[in-house]
């Protein structure tokens, strides 16, 4: 009843002081009557190639759990890709190390975190939610698990991202760099940038198929040169992912210890649950990360980017250059530039 009086609202911000805090909150502006689907979005430039394959499943009638999987396995195989999959840069101890997630519209999910030699992440994590009783898992075991699932043993360190990280290991600094993905936006290419440059990206996917269902993807090699065994928000739900199928669907790329210290992509879920746009909602939850540690998120990227059931979209950044692609019937492939707070 509330909340439908909240919709009602329409382009004008509401005060919410009965709950406590003074939240302001700005409703979607012309919600439209029809949802607009088929339509998958995700993170960065390499959205792009992603979209398309996931656009194959969806434009002929596929289920966004299979357009997400296909969608991310793009950037997995891509060597030249060095913060997703095979190619992605190692940790401070030169082991490749893979995280990633996948919901769908049953509220079904599966998860693998700091996982070596295996590809495809997101397919054991898919196996994980299909096959097992259990949500996640980690490190060795979720290695067996995909031995024993038939997937190949690989070396996933490529010849760039050994001779990278060889060049790190000269000051071994860790500093995740301020705004990289301007520099990625910029399309200047890893290897004309020292050591510890490209040290974090994530593809991040989110797809509204015809029949009007909602899934997700996440995956990554996550914070390049981070410690061995460090697990980012990639792979866990409600951090790096989350879909609701009655509500939308948001992820997040970026430094991965803020967004799970404010359970980031369930903060933006159910932000439009309470009637907040896509922008809005992302929006909201980058300030809430800004607000607890602004000396932390004035040096940092955090990246939202949400999809809710009508087919809208949108995303929010700590810092400018947030990119995100959307592939529908009518722009297929258009890179957009998300807004940021600096
Ligand atoms: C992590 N969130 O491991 C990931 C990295 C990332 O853009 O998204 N970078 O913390």
């Amino acid at each position: 009843m509330y909340r439908r009086k909240f919709l009602k609202l329409t382009g004008m911000s509401v005060s919410l002081s009965a709950i406590g805090t003074k939240v302001i909150a700005k409703t979607i502006i012309n919600p439209p009557k029809q949802q607009n689907k088929p339509i998958v979005i995700s993170t960065w430039d390499f959205g792009i190639a992603a979209n398309q394959a996931a656009w194959n499943i969806l434009s002929t009638g596929g289920r966004a759990l299979d357009a997400v999987e296909q969608g991310v396995w793009v950037p997995e195989a891509d060597p030249k890709n060095q913060s997703v999959g095979y190619g992605g840069l190692p940790d401070r101890d030169g082991f490749v190390t893979l995280d990633a997630c996948i919901m769908d519209e049953f509220g079904n999910c599966g998860s693998v975190a700091a996982l070596e030699h295996i590809k495809h992440p997101i397919s054991v994590a898919r196996k994980v939610m299909e096959k097992t009783p259990h949500v996640m898992l980690a490190g060795d075991g979720a290695l067996q698990f995909a031995l024993q699932n038939g997937f190949k043993k690989e070396n996933l360190l490529t010849k760039e991202s050994a001779k990278a990280w060889e060049e790190w290991y000269k000051t071994a600094k860790y500093q995740p760099v301020v705004n990289i993905e301007n520099k990625l936006f910029d399309k200047v290419t890893p290897q004309k940038l020292p050591g510890n440059q490209y040290n974090h990206d994530t593809i991040g996917m989110l797809a509204l198929d015809s029949k009007g269902n909602l899934s997700g993807a996440c995956t990554t090699s996550g914070m390049a040169y981070k410690l061995h065994g460090r697990v980012g928000d990639s792979p866990i739900i409600g951090a790096g992912l989350y879909v609701d199928n009655e509500i939308g669907g948001a992820t997040s790329t970026g430094v991965g210890e803020e967004v799970i210290r404010n359970v980031g992509s369930f903060l933006v879920v159910e932000l439009m649950r309470q009637g907040y746009s896509p922008e809005d909602a992302c929006k909201e939850a980058v300030m809430r990360i800004i607000k607890k540690k602004p000396d932390i998120a004035k040096n940092i990227q955090v990246g939202f980017l949400a999809l809710n059931k009508m087919g809208q979209y949108g995303a929010y950044a700590i810092q400018k250059g947030f990119s995100y692609a959307v592939c529908n019937a009518q722009k297929n492939d258009l890179l957009i530039s998300g807004k940021s707070y600096y």
